[in-house]
C-alpha cells in the first residue's frame, strides 16, 4: 500500500525527503554507496541534531500491516542507536554497528480501530553520522477485498457465509 525509495527526493544536507516530515532536528538525503540503489536518509543531518523521520497512514483497525526497511550503520565508523515506531510498535537498534551492512528488517502493527497512524525513524544523539534508510515499505498482509478478482467474488461471498453460518452453529 506504500513504498518509497527515496530516489525521487531531491538530494542534499538537511532536506526533508519528499512527503515525509522531520520532527525535532535534520536528515540528509544522500547518495551513490551509501544507498542500496539512487538515494537514501542518514538519519543524523547536519546540524549536530538528528531528526525522527516520520510518516502518516491512514490504517483500518483489525488489519495486519507490516512495516519493511534496510537499514545500515553509518559506513562511517560510529555506531548508533535507532528507535523505530509503527502505531504502538517498536523495534530498537542499539550499538548499530557503522559496519553493519544493508540489511531488511521489519516490524509489524495491526491498528486496533481505524484511524491515522505514524511510522517514525529516529537516530539518537547529533554527531552529523547517523544509521543510513532506503526502501521503506507497508504492505497490507490481509489484503484489501479489492484485488479480489470479479468471478471470484461470489464464491468468496458464498463461503465467507457459509463460514458465518458454521460459527454461528457452533456458538450455540
Ligand atoms: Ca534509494
Ligand atoms: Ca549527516
Ligand atoms: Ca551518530
Amino acid at each position: 500500500m506504500f513504498s518509497d525509495n527515496f530516489d525521487a527526493s531531491a538530494g542534499g544536507l538537511n532536506v526533508v525527503p519528499t512527503g515525509w516530515t522531520v520532527i525535532d532536528g535534520t536528515v540528509d538525503v544522500v547518495s551513490g554507496g551509501f544507498c542500496v540503489a539512487g538515494l537514501c536518509v542518514d538519519l543524523d543531518g547536519s546540524t549536530g541534531d538528528a531528526g525522527i523521520l516520520s510518516r502518516s497512514f491512514a490504517l483500518l483497525g483489525g488489519v495486519d500491516y507490516l512495516l519493511s526497511f534496510d537499514l545500515s550503520g553509518s559506513r562511517r565508523g560510529r555506531t548508533d542507536d535507532v528507535l523505530i515506531t509503527f502505531g504502538t510498535s517498536t523495534r530498537f537498534f542499539d550499538d548499530l554497528a557503522g559496519s553493519s551492512p544493508y540489511t531488511g528488517y521489519s516490524l509489524s502493527f495491526t491498528p486496533g480501530s481505524d484511524g491515522v497512524y505514524s511510522i517514525s525513524f529516529a537516530n539518537a544523539g547529533g554527531d552529523n553520522v547517523g544509521a543510513v534508510l532506503d526502501n521503506v515499505v507497508i504492505t497490507s498482509l490481509d489484503g484489501p477485498p479489492t484485488e479480489v478478482p470479479e468471478p471470484h467474488s461470489a464464491a468468496l461471498a458464498a463461503l465467507g457465509l457459509a463460514a458465518l453460518s458454521f460459527t454461528r452453529r457452533n456458538k450455540i
